[in-house]
């Protein structure tokens, strides 16, 4: 957004460290470190993945001098800029705030409990189903393919999971036990030390409406899942490079039981 590209007065600069504060409450705390010769409150803003405590830091300010303007422009700038991006890019009408949740933008379900229609949020519907390119594509090729399409995999990080559906509602999936079978599971423990927590995603996380394996499955895909890899929250988002190989032998394995168990042919 333009937002960024301009010069904003003290009074929309706080506006603005309160609005980021709340709409990424994981991510971003304002801490009230003082206060200026005016009497003015002066805010840290506080960056980290969920908050997690006693984690090295980098201090940034920026302001010191009162005429070096681009100085607050490049802190807000930052603060906005971030590795931890989960939405698509798309600029939304009458806001500054940019993306959809792309796993919430399917037609199964769309922006009930579980997703939210403010453009600001992390888990934003968008403004209708299907609203996005991103979606659309995959959702135009699925069902333009979906009689050769047997199995769906969605993969994602992290908490180490095979979701089944449903997520956009607590009812059962049609054939739930034939998902659930102890032997997938089985394989999945056999070929691994780490372990995958299996189950049905509204009930082993959270409703979650609007996603890509949810409106696969009522495509006529039975076979659909998600797949959140490695880790369970030592490194989260930020998995280091030495840990790419194992996660990838280990989905590949989970890949390969999964067919072994589900594929009709
Ligand atoms: O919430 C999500 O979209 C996925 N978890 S993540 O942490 N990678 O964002 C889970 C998706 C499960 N399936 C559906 N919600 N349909
Ligand atoms: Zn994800």
């Amino acid at each position: 957004s333009t937002f960024y590209y301009r010069y904003h007065t003290l009074e929309d600069i706080y506006d603005w460290i309160n609005r980021t504060a709340n709409d990424y409450p994981d991510k971003v705390k304002a801490i009230l470190v003082g206060s200026s010769y005016e009497k003015r409150p002066l805010y840290a803003l506080k960056l980290s993945l969920n908050n997690r405590p006693n984690k090295k830091a980098m201090w940034i300010d920026c302001g010191i001098h009162a005429r070096e303007w681009i100085s607050p422009a490049f802190c807000l700038f930052f603060v906005h800029y971030s590795r931890m991006w989960r939405k698509n890019r798309s600029p939304q009408n009458g806001t500054s705030c940019i993306g959809v949740d792309l796993n919430r933008n399917f037609d199964a379900n769309w922006c009930t409990t579980g997703a939210s229609p403010d453009p600001c949020n992390e888990i934003y519907c968008g403004p209708f189903p299907e609203s996005e390119p991103e979606s659309q594509a995959v959702a135009n090729f699925l069902r333009s393919h979906k009689e050769s399409i047997q199995i769906y995999l969605s993969i994602h990080s992290y908490s180490q999971m095979l979701i089944i559906p449903f997520s956009c509602t607590t009812d059962e999936a049609e054939n739930h036990s034939e998902l659930m079978v102890k032997t997938a599971a089985d394989q999945i423990r056999r070929y691994y030390r780490n372990t995958y927590t299996y189950g049905a995603g509204a009930q082993i996380i959270y409703l979650a409406p609007g996603g890509s394996d949810d409106w696969a499955y009522n495509l006529g895909i039975k076979y659909s899942f998600t797949f959140e890899l490695q880790d369970r929250g030592r490194y989260g988002f930020l998995l280091p490079p030495s840990h790419i190989q194992g996660a990838c032998n280990e989905a590949l394995n989970i890949c390969n039981s999964l067919k072994f168990v589900f594929s009709p042919f």
